[in-house]
């Protein structure tokens, strides 16, 4: 049975959601990133790099949620979780390259860096979050989900950064009101509704 590696509410989340929303049968492993769980000998020989997510296939093992999100979508190609047609299907890889390699880690410093920022790095690291919101709000996110019409694994991983912005408080409803309706949404659908019991966690109001 494939191994679905998270920690609650962080970005595992996504890879969660993507299984939920296939329908797919897997079994979740939890990793307190509290505890330091994800730097135990015993995981980091499922995954050397010492983070979550990671999935255990019947092949080896799988990381990224930008490539874990898409490998379960194709095993449940009647869920419609990626475009079929390839230049919509690049579309989504690009948006979901740049959630891991420019939001993620812009989030990450804002909210998770230890000691927390203060003063002028703290600014300047909220204000690189705000520009990458920005760009989400005003272009990427062409609504209602991050494709148009239809719902893909891209929206479960955007999910997460808005989820995480929300709880930090600067998920601002007139600044970013298609994210904020599209955080919603999301949080509404069935399957997410699954990921979050499952992971133990609620949907964050705005
Ligand atoms: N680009 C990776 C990022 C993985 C990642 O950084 N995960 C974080 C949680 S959001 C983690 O496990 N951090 C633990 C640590 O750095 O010790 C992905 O999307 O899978």
């Amino acid at each position: 049975m494939l191994k679905l590696y998270y920690s609650p509410g962080a970005c595992a989340l996504a890879s969660h959601i993507a299984f939920e929303e296939a329908g797919a049968d897997y079994e979740g492993v939890k990793i307190d990133l509290k505890k330091g769980e994800q730097k135990t000998p015993e995981y980091l020989e499922v995954n050397p790099a010492g983070v979550t997510p990671a999935l255990a296939t019947e092949q080896g093992v799988l990381t990224e949620n930008a490539v874990i999100m898409p490998w379960i979508a194709d095993r449940h190609p009647e869920k419609n979780l990626v475009p079929a047609d390839a230049f919509q299907r690049a579309r989504m890889d690009a948006f979901n390259g740049w959630a891991a390699a420019s939001l993620h880690p812009a989030l990450g410093r804002l909210m998770f860096s230890r000691p927390p920022l203060e003063g002028d790095a703290k600014d300047a690291a909220l204000k690189i979050v705000q520009d990458k919101l920005a760009l989400a709000e005003q272009h990427l996110l062409k609504g209602p989900f991050v494709l148009g019409a239809q719902y893909t694994v891209a929206d479960g991983y955007l999910s997460v950064f808005t989820r995480w912005s929300r709880q930090a408080g600067i998920l601002d409803a007139g600044d970013y009101p298609k994210l904020n309706a599209h955080l919603d949404e999301v949080q509404a659908r069935p399957a997410v509704q699954r990921a979050l019991k499952a992971q133990g966690i609620e949907p964050v109001g705005g």
